[in-house]
């Protein structure tokens, strides 16, 4: 079962309880605006969750920016990285771990093998510039569904591989990113395997969110309760180092 029938599952849930309540405090005739308000607050919290499930704008083959540039760490500067790097990442494993009822393990292959989407998105970054870019991989709902979120998890971390002045680099999105449509982990870029710049060999693509969400190098997704005892707190990187916001929706 998908995060977003879950979801709609309660939100109906509650519309439930509310016509219950309503109809008997309509039967009083005393309960026209309370009923009204009801009604709006379900109005305004499935508009919520529809504008959050939107897709991104996505372009044409002839926007495809010529050059899409590194930003952040440009590579991992580990031997282990530069050997996996030698060796086409063919030992590279991604690791789906935390609240879930089976912990994955994958390689390449495997990453390969499930079903793909590819997208032309535009990707922002809060430091001023855009690119345009064809990403295609796995949804990060296969590897969720297939790993089994359990109920408890509140949101999905991604561990990277570099360290950057002296930090691991991680992110974390909420259910509604996480199961987003276009949330992928990106393999390819404009046809190809990623370069080491753009995060080579795996990195999230979360279209919906700013450029420093989308972690490059990912070598591990974990779902989890809260966001606390991860790297200082606050959700990712930026958000710890230099007070960027955790919710980076555009
Ligand atoms: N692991 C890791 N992921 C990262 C970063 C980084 O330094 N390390 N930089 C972030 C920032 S600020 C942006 S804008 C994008 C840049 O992606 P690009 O290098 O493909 O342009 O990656 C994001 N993800
Ligand atoms: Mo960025």
């Amino acid at each position: 079962m998908t995060g977003s029938i879950k979801r709609r599952g309660v939100l109906a849930g509650m519309g439930a309880l509310f016509v219950g309540a309503c109809s008997r405090i309509a039967d009083t005739g005393a309960g026209s605006s309370l009923l009204s308000a009801a009604e709006d607050w379900h109005r305004k919290v499935h508009r919520l969750l529809a504008s959050r499930e939107a897709l991104a704008p996505e372009f044409a083959k002839a926007d495809i920016s010529p050059f899409f540039r590194g930003n952040g760490s440009q590579t991992v500067d580990t031997e282990a990285y530069r050997a996996s790097e030698a060796n086409g990442f063919a030992d590279w494993r991604l690791e789906v771990r935390g609240l879930v009822d089976t912990p994955l393990s994958l390689s390449m292959e495997n990453i390969r093998r499930l079903p793909q989407r590819t997208q032309i998105t535009r990707h922002d970054c809060v430091e001023g510039w855009s690119a345009i870019g064809e990403w295609t991989g796995p949804q990060l709902s296969t590897l969720l569904d297939a790993a089994g979120v359990r109920e408890e998890a509140k949101f999905i971390v991604f561990h990277c591989a570099d360290n950057l002045n002296g930090q691991d680099y991680y992110e974390s999105v909420d259910m509604i990113d996480a199961y987003h449509a276009q949330t992928i982990i990106a393999h390819m870029l404009n046809g190809e395997p990623l370069p080491a710049r753009n995060g080579a060999p795996l990195r999230m693509r979360i279209e919906r969110q700013l450029g420093y969400k989308h972690a490059k190098y990912l070598t591990a997704i974990e779902a989890v309760a809260n966001l606390e005892g991860i790297g200082e707190g606050k959700g990712g990187y930026w958000e710890d180092r230099a007070g960027y916001q955790w919710y980076a929706g555009i």
